[in-house]
C-alpha cells in the first residue's frame, strides 16, 4: 500500500462545511412536517388508570392523538432486547407507549402529532392521564435491599447475575489467594451515575411514498441500518421499501446506539397512517429524562499483594444500576468486569456483578461503556497498594504489567459475544516510560516543594487501561470509480463527528494511489450501503477502515487487469499513483484510472478525452464471447467485508497535575498528559482531536456532571442551569504522545481510539488530588463539596 496519505494528519475534509453552519441535521429536515410531542410520566413508578385525551381535540391543529391501545401489532410490542445473554435471566424491555404501568419519570404514554411543535405541546398539556402511584426504587443500594420491584416479575429488582474467575498457578480462586498474601486491602468504591449529553439530541423525521409504498427515515442515529431492520419489521414492510438515512449527527457518545428508540418506530408509523411527513426533535429535557444513563455503580474490593506490589489475589464485587430496562443487555457490566484488569496480570482474579433494576432513565452504553467504572477499581487499588507498602506508584503499575514478549495474552476472561479475551499487541513498560517523561513525574517532588512554598497544594496522578475495540460482527465497505475518475467510497455505519470523510478517503486514497481530492465518503446511508452493524465501541476504523481497504484491493486488481489488457502489459508490472496506471517505471506507458473506468463498461457514455464518443455499445472482441465476460461484472467497483475473529486491544496511559485550594477545595487541572497506543495511525490529526474531546468528557465525569435523583424518582437537575458540563475554561491542555503497536489481527493493523480519551480521566484526577491533600479519594465525581467531607473525615480518622 501507497502510504502517502494514510498516517498524514490533515485537517478534516468535513470541518468547513460542519464549522460554516453548512451541516443538515435532523431538525433542518422536514420544516412542513407535522411535529411530535410526548406526554411522559410525572412519576418514577405508577399504574395508568386512565388517560382523558378530550381536552386536547379542541386544539386547532391537533391531527391525531395516539395511547399504547392505538398501537397495532407489533408496533406495540414490547422493544426488543437487542443483545442476551444467559447471565441476563430477567431481561426487560419497556413498550413504545407505557401500557399500564410507568417505571421511570420521563417514559413516554401518549403521542401527540399537531401542525406544529408549539401546538402539539399546547395539546399535550391538557392531555390527563391519572395514575396511581407506586412505590419507587431508586439508589443501586436501595435496589438490593428494597424489598419493593421494579417489575413484578424479577425477585429482587436483579437482572443478571455473573460471576467470571482465573486461578492461580497453585489452583487458588482470588478470595483464598487473597487470603494467602502477605498483605490485604479491602474498600468501597461509588461511582455516580451520569450521560453522554450530546448537543444534538435525538430526533426522527419519516416521509411515506404512497405511491410507492415505501418509507424513507431520517435519524439522528449511530446505526442506520439497523433502525431499518426494525422499522421495517414493525411496520410490517419489506426491507427494500425502507431507507433510513442519518444526516449530519451533532454527538451521539453512545445514546444513540439504542435501536430502535420507541420515537424511531412510532414517527415513521404515524407518516405511514397519516400519509404525511412527521418529525419529532428531543428538546433537552426530554433528553435528560427519557434518553439514556450511565456509570452507576457501587464496587465492593479485595486485593492481596506481595511487599514488592505484586497482585496475588484481587475479589471485586460489583453492584450495577441498569434503570428500568435492559434493551442493551448487560454489556456495561461485562465491559467493567472484563477490561478492569487494564495492562496488568494478577494472580488470581475474581468478579462477580449483579444487574439491578431501578426506577430510573435506562442505562446503555456512553463512550467508555463501563471502562472508566473498571478502570476507577483497578486503579483506585494500584494506588491503595503503592500507599500501604510507601512504594512509587509507577513502580507498583511496572510490577504487574503484561510484558511485551507475553502477547497475545489471555487474560482467562470471556466477552459478551462469549469470545475470549486476549489482548493482541502492546508495550506497557515503554508507555510507562513516555508518559512519566511526558507529566515530569521524576522531578514531581521538587515541584510540589517548590509549590509548597508558595503555600499551594499539587498532586500528582496516573491511570492505565486497555480497551477491547473494533468488536465484530462485521463491516462492508463499497469503493467506484466513475468515467471522470471520481472515486465513491461508502460503508454502512455512521458518523457522528469522527472525521470518516477524512480518514475513509485516506484510506481509498492511500489504496488506489489516487489524489485524495478526487475522493468522497458517504457514511450512514441504507441506499448506498445496506449491511451495516454501526458506530460504538470504538469500531469504525478497524471494521470500516478494513472492509474499505479491502474493497479497494479488489478495485485494483480490477483496474491493473483492464489497464494490463489496454497496455498489452502484465497487471503485475503495474502500479496506480496519482490516479493514473502506469508500467512500473515508466511514465509514458499509461492510461488514466478514468479511462479504465470507461473500458470497464461495455455501455460507455464518457467524458474522457479520449473517449469523447457520447453513449454507445462497445464494439471489438472476439465475436464468439459476450462483450462482459462470465464471472466479470461491469463498472469498475470493488465491495468488501472484514469480520474480525476478537476484539483488538488498544492502550492509553494518563497523568495530570491539579492543584487543591485549601481553603474552598476547588480542584484545578494545571497539566494534563496522555500517551496512546492505537496501532498504526491513519489520521493522528484525528486521533488526537478523538483523545482531547474524551479527556473533556473524562474531566466533566471526574468533577461535575452527575444525575441527582431524589428519593421519589425524580431527576433534580434535568437542565444545563442545573447539570454541570464543563465549558473549554475548564478543560487543561493535553499534551500528546503515540506509541504505535500495530495490531497483528487486521490487514491494516489498527485498533480503535475513539473512546480512549475519557477512560481513566476519573481515576487519575483521583489519584492527584489524593496526592495533593494525603486523603483517600473513593468517589467519582468528586467535587468541591465532595472534597470538604473527604477532608473531615480525613481529620475524624
Ligand atoms: N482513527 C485513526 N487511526 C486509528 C484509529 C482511529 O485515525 N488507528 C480515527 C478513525 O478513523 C476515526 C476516529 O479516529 O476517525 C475514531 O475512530 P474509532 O476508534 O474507530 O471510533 P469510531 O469511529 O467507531 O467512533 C466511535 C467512538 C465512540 S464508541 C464514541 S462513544 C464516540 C467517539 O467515537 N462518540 C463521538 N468519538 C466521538 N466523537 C464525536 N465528535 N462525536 C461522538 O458522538
Amino acid at each position: 500500500m501507497s502510504t502517502s496519505m494514510f498516517g498524514e494528519p490533515i485537517a478534516r475534509r468535513e470541518d468547513p462545511r460542519l464549522l460554516t453552519g453548512q451541516g443538515r441535521y435532523l431538525d433542518d429536515l422536514g420544516r412542513d412536517a407535522l411535529a411530535v410531542a410526548f406526554v411522559r410520566s410525572p412519576h418514577a413508578h405508577a399504574r395508568i388508570t386512565g388517560i382523558d385525551v378530550d381536552a386536547a381535540l379542541d386544539v386547532d391543529g391537533l391531527v391525531a392523538v395516539y395511547t399504547w391501545e392505538d398501537l397495532p401489532g407489533p408496533v406495540g410490542e414490547p422493544l426488543p432486547l437487542l443483545i442476551p445473554h444467559p447471565a441476563l435471566t430477567h431481561g426487560r424491555t419497556g413498550y413504545p407507549l407505557a401500557r399500564d404501568i410507568v417505571r421511570y419519570a420521563g417514559e413516554p404514554v401518549v403521542m401527540v402529532v399537531a401542525r406544529d411543535r408549539y401546538l402539539a405541546e399546547d395539546a399535550a398539556e391538557r392531555i390527563r392521564v391519572e395514575y396511581e402511584v407506586l412505590p419507587p426504587v431508586v439508589g443501586i443500594e436501595n435496589a438490593a435491599a428494597a424489598g419493593r420491584l421494579v417489575h413484578d416479575d424479577v425477585p429482587g429488582n436483579v437482572g443478571a447475575h455473573l460471576v467470571q474467575q482465573t486461578r492461580d498457578a497453585a489452583g487458588r480462586d482470588a478470595p483464598a489467594a487473597v487470603e494467602a498474601a502477605p498483605h490485604r486491602l479491602e474498600f468501597r468504591l461509588d461511582i455516580e451515575r451520569s450521560a453522554a449529553m450530546p448537543l444534538e439530541g435525538r430526533g426522527v423525521y419519516a416521509r411515506w411514498d404512497a405511491d410507492d409504498g415505501s418509507l424513507r427515515v431520517y435519524s439522528s442515529t449511530q446505526t442506520s441500518t439497523s433502525v431499518r431492520m426494525a422499522v421495517a419489521a414493525r411496520l410490517g414492510l419489506p426491507k427494500t421499501k425502507v431507507e433510513v438515512i442519518a444526516p449530519d449527527v451533532g454527538g451521539g457518545f453512545g445514546v444513540k446506539i439504542v435501536h430502535p428508540w420507541p420515537e424511531e418506530v412510532l414517527v415513521p408509523w404515524a407518516a405511514r397512517l397519516l400519509g404525511r411527513e412527521v418529525k419529532w426533535t428531543e428538546d433537552r429535557r426530554e433528553h435528560f429524562v427519557s434518553a439514556a444513563h450511565e456509570r452507576g455503580q457501587v464496587q465492593f474490593v479485595r486485593v492481596g499483594f506481595d511487599d514488592d506490589g505484586r497482585i496475588r489475589g484481587l475479589d471485586v464485587r460489583i453492584l450495577h444500576d441498569h434503570g428500568a430496562y435492559t434493551p442493551y443487555g448487560i454489556i456495561v457490566p461485562i465491559i467493567t468486569s472484563t477490561q478492569l484488569l487494564g495492562p496488568y496480570k494478577p494472580d488470581a482474579y475474581r468478579v462477580e456483578f449483579t444487574s439491578l433494576y431501578t426506577n430510573t432513565v435506562i442505562v446503555t452504553p456512553y463512550r467508555g461503556a463501563g471502562r472508566p467504572q473498571g478502570v476507577f477499581c483497578m486503579e483506585r487499588t494500584m494506588d491503595r497498594i503503592a500507599a500501604h507498602l510507601g512504594l512509587d506508584r509507577a513502580d507498583v503499575r511496572a510490577a504487574n504489567f503484561i510484558a511485551p514478549g507475553e502477547f497475545p495474552y489471555d487474560q482467562g476472561l470471556t466477552f459478551q459475544d462469549g469470545r475470549p479475551l486476549i489482548y493482541d499487541s502492546g508495550d506497557y513498560p515503554r508507555m510507562l516510560d513516555m508518559i512519566k517523561e511526558l507529566v515530569g513525574w521524576d522531578g514531581f517532588e521538587r515541584e510540589r516543594a517548590a509549590a509548597a512554598r508558595r503555600g499551594r497544594r499539587i498532586g500528582i496522578g496516573l491511570g492505565c487501561y486497555v480497551e477491547g475495540t473494533g468488536v465484530g460482527p462485521y463491516e462492508g465497505g463499497h469503493v467506484e470509480v466513475d468515467s471522470g475518475g471520481r472515486v465513491h467510497v461508502s460503508t454502512g455505519l455512521t458518523s457522528q463527528g469522527q472525521g470518516h470523510e477524512t480518514v475513509f478517503a485516506q484510506i481509498a486514497a492511500a489504496e488506489l494511489g489516487v489524489p485524495i481530492e478526487d475522493v468522497t465518503v458517504t457514511t450512514g446511508d441504507t441506499r448506498r450501503f445496506g449491511y451495516a452493524v454501526g458506530t460504538f465501541a470504538s469500531r469504525a476504523a478497524v471494521l470500516s477502515g478494513n472492509a474499505i481497504a479491502l474493497a479497494c484491493r479488489r478495485l485494483r486488481d480490477k483496474a491493473l487487469r483492464i489497464a494490463g489488457e489496454a497496455l498489452e502489459a502484465d497487471p503485475r508490472d503495474l502500479e496506480i499513483t496519482d490516479g493514473t496506471v502506469h508500467v512500473r517505471g515508466d511514465t509514458t506507458a499509461c492510461i488514466p484510472l478514468r479511462t479504465v473506468a470507461v473500458l470497464a463498461n461495455p455501455l460507455r457514455y464518457a467524458f474522457d478525452d479520449e473517449a469523447q464518443r457520447a453513449t454507445q455499445f462497445a464494439t471489438g472482441g472476439s465475436p464468439d464471447e459476450p462483450p462482459v465476460a462470465e464471472g466479470q461484472e461491469p463498472g469498475l467497483e470493488g465491495r468488501d467485508y472484514y469480520s474480525p475473529v476478537r476484539s483488538t486491544f488498544a492502550a492509553g496511559m494518563h497523568a495530570a497535575v491539579v492543584e487543591t485550594d485549601p481553603d474552598t477545595a476547588e480542584i484545578r487541572i494545571l497539566r494534563y498528559a496522555v500517551v496512546h497506543d492505537c496501532g498504526r495511525l491513519i489520521n493522528p490529526r484525528i486521533v488526537e482531536g478523538q483523545i482531547h474531546g474524551g479527556v473533556a468528557q473524562g474531566v466533566a465525569g471526574a468533577l461535575y456532571e452527575r444525575m441527582v435523583y431524589d428519593e421519589a424518582g425524580q431527576l433534580l437537575n434535568a437542565s444545563f442551569m442545573d447539570f454541570l458540563m464543563p465549558y473549554a475554561t475548564e478543560i487543561p491542555h493535553v499534551a500528546t504522545d503515540h506509541l504505535q503497536t500495530p495490531s497483528p489481527l487486521n490487514p491494516l493493523g489498527i485498533k480503535g481510539a475513539g473512546e480512549a480519551g475519557v477512560i481513566p480521566v476519573s481515576a487519575v484526577i483521583a489519584a492527584a488530588v489524593e496526592d495533593a491533600e494525603g486523603i483517600r479519594v473513593d468517589a467519582m465525581p468528586l467535587s468541591p463539596d465532595g472534597l470538604f467531607r473527604l477532608r473531615r473525615r480525613a481529620a475524624a480518622d
